[in-house]
Formats: structure tokens, sequence, C-alpha cells
């Protein structure tokens, strides 16, 4: 499937629609998210055009791949919970309701996160 460049993380990256950028590089965007589910919850994107992880890992190079990544590490410590701890979620597809067409990885922090997963729902 060919990336759609009308994505909303698209049109973020090309400035068209703001948002709270906490941190950039080169090859990453990082911003919080528009409807926060902890009190840190970052989305961190590849600048390049990568729809899901599956395209990322496929397609991105390795320093792409790394700058996400070491990004990662570098907002959990800054936002204070590399010691707290914190999790990362990249929902890829259907079954995980990727939304946003865009790769990005989900920074969730800054308070008790509970079990990993809780059982589907028939609607979920
Ligand atoms: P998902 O694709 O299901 O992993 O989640 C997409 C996330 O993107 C969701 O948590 C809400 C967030 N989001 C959607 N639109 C915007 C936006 O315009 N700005 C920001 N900052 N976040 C957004």
């Amino acid at each position: 499937m060919a990336y759609d460049s009308n994505n909303i993380f698209a049109k973020i990256l090309r400035g068209e629609i703001p948002n709270d950028t906490v941190y950039e590089d080169e090859r990453v965007l990082a911003f919080r998210d528009i409807q926060p589910q902890t009190p840190v919850h970052v989305l961190v994107i590849p600048k390049g055009e990568y729809e899901s992880m599956d395209d990322f890992a496929e397609n991105g190079s390795d320093a792409e791949i790394a700058a996400v990544f070491r990004a990662v590490a570098s907002i959990a410590r800054d936002h204070g919970v590399a010691d707290s701890g914190y999790r990362l979620l990249a929902n890829t597809g259907a079954d995980a309701h990727q939304e946003v067409a865009h790769f990005h990885v989900h920074v969730f922090g800054g308070r008790r996160l509970g079990r990993m997963i809780r059982p589907a729902r028939d609607d979920d």
C-alpha cells in the first residue's frame, strides 16, 4: 500500500497542523499526543514516509531506525520517567487500531501503567 501523504502526521511534519514539539532532529519529530492517556504521552515519528512498523523496519535506513529509538530514550530521560519506568507502544494495522498511517511510537509514563494488555471484548 502506498504512503498517504494526507495523513495527520504528514501534515504536522509539513507544518500544516500545529503540534506541541518536545524533540526534533534531522530524522525524528516528537510531540505530545492530542489525547494524552498518561501524564507523559509523547508520539515519536520518523520524518521519512513510512506507514507502519512493518514498512519502517523493511525500508527505513539503519540511521533512521537508530534515531527513533535514541530519541525515545532521550525523551524518557528529559521527562523524568527513565528511572520510574515507561512504556512504548506502536500500534500496527487493523487489529491494533492503528489510526494514523505514519509509523509512530507512543511513549507513556508518569504514573503506574497497570497490566500490559487487557482481554479483548467482542467490539475491540
Ligand atoms: P494510533 O494510530 O491508534 O496508535 O494513535 C494515534 C494517536 O495520534 C492517538 O493517540 C491520537 C493522536 N493524534 C491524532 N491526531 C492528532 C493530532 O492532530 N495531533 C496530535 N498531537 N496527536 C494526534
